[in-house]
Parts: C-alpha cells; structure tokens; sequence
C-alpha cells in the first residue's frame, strides 16, 4: 500500500499570501494527478493558534531565530492561523480526493514541520499510527516548503521504515538563505530519500 502525503498546501503558502512560497501554486495540477495515481491520500494542514510562538511580533523580527521552550525556532509572519483564509487549502486542489487530513502546530508553545511529531518530537499527530494502521509501506512526499515541512515530513516517514519519495517538481521551498532547497534535497538523499520527477512515476 503507499501513499500520498501532502504537505501544507494552504493558501498563505502561495504568492499573496503570508508566508508565500515562489510558485507555490504551480504545484496543484501535478499534485492532483498525483492522487489518480496512489493508494491513499493523506494531507497535512498548518493549524497554529493565534498568538502562536513561531510567529514574529514586529515584522522587522521575521527571519530570526530564538529560543521557544527549549528549541531553536525561526520567526515567521502570521500564518494558517485556524479557521481563516490563509489555512484552507489552495483552490483547486482537488480535496474530494483526500482521505484524511493530518492538522500540525496547534501548540502555541511549539512548532510543528514535520506532519508526524512536532520539532521536540513530543507529540504525534496521529499520521504515524495511521500509516501503520493501513499497512502503507510507501509514501510519496509533495507539498510546500521543501526546506521545512516537506523535508522534516519526509524525513519521519524514511525514520519509520516506509520507502519513501521525495516527488522534487511537486515541491516549492521558501529558500530563506540561498541554497536552502538544494540543502534539504541532499540531506533528504543522505537519509535515504529517493528523490523523483512527477513523470516517472507510471499512471495506473
Ligand atoms: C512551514 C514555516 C512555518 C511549512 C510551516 O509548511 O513549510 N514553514 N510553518
Ligand atoms: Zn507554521
């Protein structure tokens, strides 16, 4: 059994939103042809209260980073603030298709990249236990940002023992500091990610 694992396709990821990543939307027709193609289609959703600790206070502060309980985090623009605009997922990306939807940073005292555990891997979200529960051993890896959620996302699931792809042209990444997004790739390869095209995988 594998599965698809979108990653935050969410509109304050996307050119006009909040925390817009270049191209972002460009994603959204192959990642839909993608779910013709795989077993099961689980999403991931940002979900942050407000007022959650990742968030910058003064717009001058995006960027840094600072202590947030005991972990390294990066100030970020408000975003995918729960219930609102920026949190749904990108137009036309085909939901109907989804067959569950993973919601992640919800702690306002801890941040959340990766779709399974939060970063002091001290809670799960419940896709992990899912995975296993329907006996997938393969997962395809799209979404936004490659150098974040997508890259902490992949990295869990190759951790948990599943084969699992990095789909690269299904991808955008924020790119922070030039070279972040050919960072990540390599650094997904090392942990033993294969990291594809969308067209090589077959229709089937
Ligand atoms: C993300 C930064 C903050 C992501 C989420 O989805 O990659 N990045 N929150
Ligand atoms: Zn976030």
């Amino acid at each position: 059994m594998n599965a698809l694992i979108i990653v935050d396709v969410q509109n304050d990821f996307i050119p006009g939103g909040a925390l817009a990543v270049a191209g972002g939307n460009e994603i959204v027709p192959v990642i839909n042809q993608l779910m013709e193609q795989c077993d099961l289609v689980v999403a991931t959703q940002d979900w942050h209260p407000e007022g959650h600790g990742s968030f910058a206070q003064r717009p001058e502060d995006i960027g840094m980073v600072v202590d947030l309980n005991g972990l390294d985090q990066v100030l970020w623009p408000v975003h995918c603030v729960q219930e609102t605009f920026g949190a749904e997922f990108v137009d036309g990306l085909n939901i109907e298709r989804f067959d569950t939807v993973f919601r992640k940073g919800t702690d306002p005292g801890i941040d959340s990249y990766s779709g399974l555990f939060d970063n002091g891997k001290r809670k799960a979200t419940g896709l992990d236990q899912y995975l296993r529960d329907q006996q997938v051993d393969e997962a395809f890896v799209v979404g936004l940002a490659t150098d974040y959620c997508v890259k902490f996302t992949a990295l869990d699931l190759v951790d948990m023992g599943l084969r699992t792809t990095l789909i690269v042209d299904a991808c955008r990444g924020v790119n922070l500091t030039p070279g972040d997004v050919d960072r990540a790739v390599a650094e997904m390869r090392d942990a033993g990610i294969a990291i594809i095209q969308s067209n090589v995988l077959d229709p089937t």
